[in-house]
């Protein structure tokens, strides 16, 4: 690369179920990367704030109904309508910090719709592929203990169980790290930390090209 050119920034996302921690543990990352001095951008999808996340927070809180397969490629769209804030800011040298992306779409709509698995990641099929992802893990049962699910769509233990194990279809994935989640919060937080800066560096050293799904 050229002498004086600005690194890029990693792109890290968080999976898992509801309730297993992922959302808090995301936060804690942007905060500790923010706090070594690193420029990071935190964001999440569903974005439920946009004209699209109306759409999808009204699905998620059974307002509304769509078909399964315009649910997929309304919960896709949202990602599809991020890529060039993502790529700009990872370009920058900014990491970005994702609250869940395609592998919830993929787990989701295949495992609690019952949609086919290919057909749902041919929807994501060339969005900007993250460096690493951090699947926060917890069995769908201590997950459902931990403080019962709320009334959203698919917070529901025998739905929880069938994405548990869609999600395991990424699991054999280079990018795919899964992390305890049952072990205490501050320890999942560093262990993470950890993870993430090596991504962060190594990212940075070898000037990686950004790739795309499904690589
Ligand atoms: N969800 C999330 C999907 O079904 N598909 C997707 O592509 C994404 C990103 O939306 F039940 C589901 C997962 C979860 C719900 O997520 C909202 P949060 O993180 O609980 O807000
Ligand atoms: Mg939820």
């Amino acid at each position: 690369s050229c002498v004086g050119a600005m690194p890029r920034g990693a792109f890290i996302v968080f999976e898992g179920l509801d309730r297993s921690g992922k959302s808090s543990q995301s936060q804690r990352l942007a905060a500790s990367l923010k706090d070594k001095g690193h420029d990071v951008k935190a964001i999440r999808f569903p974005n439920r704030e946009g004209p699209l996340g109306q759409l999808i927070d009204a699905f998620l809180r059974k307002d509304i109904d769509f078909t399964k397969r315009t649910c997929h490629h309304l919960f896709s769209s949202d990602r599809w309508e991020k890529q060039c804030e993502i790529q700009a800011a990872v370009l920058s040298g900014t990491t970005v910090i994702s609250d869940r992306y395609a592998f919830s779409g993929v787990a989701y709509s295949s495992g609690a719709e019952g949609l086919p698995l290919e057909w749902c990641k041919n929807a994501d099929s060339g969005l900007i592929a993250p460096d690493t992802v951090f699947y926060i893990d917890v069995s769908p049962e201590e997950a459902n203990r931990r403080k019962g699910y709320g009334a959203e769509r698919y917070e529901k233990l025998e739905i929880q169980r069938r994405v548990y194990s869609s999600y395991m279809h990424f699991s054999t994935q280079p990018y795919w790290h899964a992390i305890d989640g049952t072990k205490d919060i501050d320890s999942i937080a560093a262990e993470v930390c950890v993870k993430a800066e090596q991504v962060v560096s190594s990212v940075a050293a070898s000037d990686a090209p950004v790739t795309t799904l499904w690589d």
